[in-house]
């Protein structure tokens, strides 16, 4: 089943005639309107008439991050602040936020997207749809939330928080989607057990999780757990929020909306693009936006892009699981460590649960890494002996996978704090002293 057939399972040289007409529209549009642009275009003596057809996109410049920040609040808007209905930001560790406005167009584009997805996920419209994303400022709520809507399945805005609460509406209302961070996905199965549900009690077929990078193997925990086909979906708020991506049923990559959205993956070293399927860092370029068009947008999220033709019919080309941000790779003693692959070899042990937490700190001028990781239930009331075997083997296979040695620091059950949005995994005290 699709949302949108017509456009879904186009082909590709109908796509490409699209994305071309869209493309050579938002570039005029976003010199005409954004100074930013203007100046950049300028100064590679780029004019809006020299992009003929998608082909031409590689001419363009590249936008970071930085560029939103310094543009604060709304230096980048390609439309005058009456035209814009909704603002949205993401939160910044550092800095100011990024904020993005939507017009009425980018929103239906954007609940169009996630329409798309819920039913790429078996969503129908007689589903319920049991938001737990926050809602706020924070994309991931109010964009699963319009999808639905625009389904015309029914939405349960519950948002994040109250866990007992979540779990006695998810099974009073029948949802049979779920659309959560994947470590509250966890977490959530863990409070079902512990207030005594048995999955009978539930109505769950699927679950839509992203807004963080979660493995293979986090996968297959999820689906034993809760009983049900858990599905990626993507986005970033700079490019509408969830839904820029989302798997069908295959399960072999994202779906990308590439009649919105032109993706691109370039080398993190030259910034030269790179083939299909050659891993590095996905750049997207926003063909229909209005508040805020983005061109070859950096989204520092490494994967890479596949277009075999897939078994659901949609002929769009679709990315891989994202297995890290670039800003999130740790270089240990001069080796770089993905978090994605240390939670891969974690859930590769059935002794292993799914909470752990990073820290990387500097001892005597020499990096330390320390994985601290949570025994299962089982594991914890076994013998000394069995939980020294299992800390000896996850040492010797993560050293192997990451080719650094880490400290393995085994903590009891329930104490590796819970996230109830984006989990945070990662303590680097390296930089902060
Ligand atoms: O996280 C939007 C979203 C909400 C996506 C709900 C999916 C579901 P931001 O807060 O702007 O927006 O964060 C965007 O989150 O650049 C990635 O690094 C990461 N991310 C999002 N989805 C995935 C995913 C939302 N499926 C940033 N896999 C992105 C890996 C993801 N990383």
């Amino acid at each position: 089943m699709y949302f949108n057939k017509e456009i879904e399972c186009m082909s590709r040289s109908e796509k490409e005639a699209l994305q071309s007409e869209r493309l050579i529209n938002v570039v005029k549009r976003v010199y005409d309107n954004v100074k930013m642009y203007r100046a950049k275009m300028d100064a590679i003596k780029l004019k809006p008439s020299d992009i003929k057809s998608i082909k031409d996109i590689y001419k363009l410049p590249y936008t970071v991050k930085q560029d939103l920040r310094d543009s604060y609040p709304f230096g980048m808007f390609a439309v005058p602040k009456r035209d814009i209905v909704r603002l949205h930001a993401s939160s910044a560790t550092t800095g100011k936020l990024t904020v993005v406005g939507y017009t009425k167009n980018d929103l239906d584009t954007w609940a169009e997207c996630d329409a798309r997805a819920l039913v790429m996920a078996g969503a129908t419209p007689d589903s319920t749809v049991h938001v737990a994303y926050g809602y706020g400022l924070f994309t991931g709520g109010l964009g699963m939330h319009y999808g639905t809507e625009k389904l015309g399945a029914t939405v349960v805005p519950v948002s994040s928080g109250n866990t007992k609460r979540q779990l006695m509406l998810m099974k009073d209302f029948e949802a049979d989607i779920l659309c959560c961070t994947p470590s509250y996905a966890i977490f959530l199965a863990e409070e079902m057990e512990k207030e005594g549900y048995s999955l009978k009690d539930f109505n769950l077929k699927a679950g839509i999780f992203g807004a963080e990078a979660w493995t293979e193997e986090m996968r297959k925990t999820i689906e034993n757990r809760l009983n049900i086909k858990a599905i990626d979906i993507y986005g970033l708020s700079e490019i509408c929020g969830p839904g820029v991506a989302c798997e069908c049923s295959e399960q072999t990559g994202m779906h990308i909306q590439d009649d919105y959205f032109f993706p691109e993956i370039i080398s993190t070293d030259t910034l030269e693009p790179l083939p299909i399927g050659e891993e590095g860092e996905l750049v997207f370029t926003t063909l229909t936006k209005e508040g805020i068009p983005l061109i070859r947008y950096r989204t520092r999220d490494l994967c890479s892009l596949n277009d075999t033709p897939c078994a659901c019919g949609r002929t769009s080309i679709k990315m891989n699981k994202v297995f890290a941000r670039s800003d999130d790779m740790l270089i240990i003693r001069g080796v770089n460590v993905f978090p994605s692959q240390i939670e891969s070899v974690l859930l590769s042990n059935p002794l292993a649960s799914p909470h752990y937490h990073i820290v990387v700190d500097r001892v005597n001028n020499l990096d330390v890494l320390e994985i601290q990781v949570e025994m299962s239930e089982a594991l914890f009331s076994d013998e000394v002996k069995a939980i020294e075997n299992f800390k000896n083997k996850l040492a010797q296979d993560m050293a192997s996978a990451i080719s650094v040695s880490a400290k393995i620091t085994l903590v009891s059950p329930h104490s590796i704090e819970r996230s109830e949005g984006k989990a945070k995994r990662i303590t680097d005290k390296r930089f902060v002293k």
